[in-house]
């Protein structure tokens, strides 16, 4: 396998900006190779990192004893240089259709995020998880206890880099500098994950020069493993499998991940960062790191933002990027992921995208259900698993009608494909986009602004086929935590989970909370000391379906119309009917105009059967899982339901 001075070499004469490269990599960046405890620094200036910062990196580089060390500074030389001992390496191929695109396929065994092997390592199990019933297996979350989780490391750790570069990624989440923003650093193994992060976070030498001594960061080290038998099934896509693990310890603000090179388990600066370490320290410092999108909308010249948390692959990407069907309105994006909110000094909440760029779930992206995500993702993109036209572009299920009919279609694995006979679907269900946010041609002016947006309401919604209306709003702020607190939607194909099961995903947030959901919901419920002008909360779903089967509402475009109702809610216009479980449009008050078939009473239907159920499975998910920790107004707002239903 060729390392990264040998591909650079190659590489060299084909472009002046790889020469420039390649005489900065022989001279290093002060004229002089550095070393690391006796380790070779190829390629960065190792003096731009703070010494805490340096600290740490000896640490692991005793841990890991890679061959060279690789001090990422960000330049597109680099990533350039990067990109193409990728290709060397068979990780990566090029898509001459499109301008700087790349495909990557991994190996079969490593396409999700695991969260059976998601660990959050807490001296105490309960400042972790809940305690659930006895004999109820637990489902919010992992625990290990720190001695475990040493033990662990070094059974992984050591050696691990052996023969391999160590990357050092000093990362910014959230615009460089901004006081809502945080620093990581990322060590790894992989230059996949380097040009990975490279787009999904800000990094490299900006990133460390707005680092002092006092400046905390979290430490992030990751390495792709290899099997105990020493064999790599797959040298373009080195991976362990059998032993990943991922592992947070709040209170050092760490990260350690071992063995899997795929999306959550390898970026560090997404779901381990951004949320499970990120809600910690959102609850030490007062404020939200969460699972939701931002966008923001205007009607009449008026601009509001919103933030929705949507379950893992349900639509989220397509609503921070909608096209509204109606006139006058518009909806530009901040993120399609995660936001960092909090109370500004004049009560305002208000919200960051601590994200660079897009790590979309590629099936179902097209032109009819979002146009604008495929303005965005034809340049500068690395796709992981999905297939591949005889013309040097891509393709997945849902792009019928966006490839020419005469191409022929290589599949994820790298097998011919055939549309009329293959029974295996040709992307990967779980296949990526990733993407720069700043290609998005509907990108909000204000996305990197160092204060935030202001967020005037708060959307919760999952896929739920029956029974839920198409967008209720909460009555109080507790009811609205009990809202997000009973999320539930059909399974996602970005995790492990098989099937078509309604699971409950509290907040959206069940694989990605850093500390105990009770407390969490503790946290959630203190926001209305924090402020007399909490945002309005509602429930969408775009997914009810008739008993035949058929969707009932349109969903994509058209939920500028649902939008359309809440704004007029923020507006306090009369349009809303109270009913047990929240406010629903009055009849006739939502803009259908041009819409056709709609069945608005079935829509909103409230059938007392089905509630029910649902608050007997609500209730029962509480007592099991959340036990003693469900703080008691969550509990009262789920008797008060209780009542209701019991008695109708
Ligand atoms: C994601 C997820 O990748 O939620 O965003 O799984
Ligand atoms: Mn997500």
């Amino acid at each position: 396998m060729p390392e990264f001075g040998e591909g650079y070499e190659e590489s060299a004469s084909c472009g002046s900006e790889i020469g420039r490269f390649n005489k900065q990599l022989k001279q290093s960046s002060h004229g002089f190779f550095h070393h690391l405890r006796g380790v070779s620094v190829i390629y960065g200036d190792i003096n731009v990192l703070t010494e805490k910062a340096r600290s740490y990196v000896e640490d692991k580089v005793d841990l890991c004893r890679p061959k060279n060390i690789h001090i990422c500074d960000g330049s597109d030389a680099e990533n350039t240089n990067l990109l193409s001992l990728l290709q060397k390496q068979g990780t990566i191929e090029p898509l001459p259709k499109y301008k700087n695109c790349w495909l990557a396929r991994t190996n079969p065994a490593d396409t999700a995020r695991v969260e059976s092997k998601t660990f959050i390592c807490t001296e105490k199990k309960t400042d972790t998880i809940p305690t659930p019933t006895e004999g109820v297996k637990g489902t919010l979350g992992n625990w290990m206890a720190p001695q475990q989780m040493d033990q662990a490391v070094v059974e992984r750790f050591n050696n691990c880099m052996k023969n391999r570069t160590m990357y050092v990624i000093p990362f910014s989440m959230g615009p460089v500098g901004s006081s809502l923003s945080k620093i990581g650093i990322q060590i790894t193994d992989s230059p996949y994950v380097v040009a990975s992060m490279r787009i999904m976070t800000r990094i490299g030498e900006n990133v460390a020069k707005v680092m002092t001594e006092d400046t905390e960061f979290v430490k992030c080290l990751h390495s792709v493993g290899t099997p105990a038998n020493g064999v790599v099934e797959m040298p373009s896509w080195p991976c362990d499998p059998e032993r990943t693990l991922i592992m947070h310890k709040p209170q050092n603000m760490e990260i350690v991940s071992y063995g899997s090179g795929y999306g959550g388990n390898s970026l560090l600066g997404k779901k381990c960062f951004a949320l499970r370490i990120g809600s910690t320290i959102a609850k030490k410092e007062g404020w939200l790191a969460e699972h939701m999108l931002i966008l923001g909308i205007t009607k009449n010249g008026v601009k509001r933002y919103i933030a929705a948390a949507f379950p893992s692959a349900c639509g989220k990407t397509n609503l921070a990027m909608m096209t509204p069907t109606l006139p006058g309105y518009q909806v530009e994006c901040v993120g399609d992921d995660i936001a960092w909110m909090r109370f500004d000094e004049n009560n305002q909440l208000r919200a960051i995208n601590p994200e660079n760029g897009f790590f979309g779930v590629a099936p179902g992206t097209s032109n009819s259900s979002n146009p604008i995500a495929m303005k965005t993702i034809f340049k500068n993109t690395i796709f992981t698993n999905v297939a591949k036209t005889s013309d040097g572009g891509v393709y997945w299920e849902g792009m019928e009608n966006d490839i020419d009919e005469n191409v022929e279609i290589t599949d994820w694995r790298g097998k011919p494909w055939n549309r009329k006979t293959s029974k295996t679907p040709a992307a990967h269900p779980n296949s990526r986009f990733c993407t720069p946010a700043s290609q998005c041609p509907i990108i909000d002016p204000l996305w990197e602004s160092p204060e935030g947006v202001p967020i005037s309401a708060i959307l919760f919604g999952g896929r739920r086929p029956a029974g839920v209306p198409l967008i209720t709003e909460a009555k109080n702020w507790k009811h609205a935590v009990f809202m997000g607190a009973s999320l539930r939607s059909e399974a996602t194909a970005a995790a492990e989970h098989k099937g078509k099961v309604i699971m409950h995903d509290p907040f959206a947030m069940r694989p990605f909370f850093g500390y105990n959901f009770g407390h969490y919901l503790d946290h959630w419920l203190s926001m209305e000391k924090r402020t007399n002008q909490l945002p309005k909360v509602f429930l969408v779903n775009w997914f009810r379906k008739s008993n035949e089967g058929q969707f009932l509402w349109p969903g994509f475009g058209e939920n500028c119309r649902v939008l359309d109702w809440i704004l007029r809610r923020l507006d306090n216009e009369d349009c809303a009917s109270k009913t047990p479980i929240g406010f629903i449009p009055k009849k006739n008050s939502m803009n259908f105009e041009g819409l056709s078939d709609i069945d608005f009473d079935e829509l909103f239907r409230i059938d007392p059967e089905f509630w029910k159920q649902e608050i007997s499975s609500i209730e029962k998910y509480f007592h099991d899982q959340v036990g003693q920790d469900l703080p008691q107004a969550i509990e009262e707002e789920c008797k008060s339901l209780k009542k209701h239903f019991v008695n109708c």
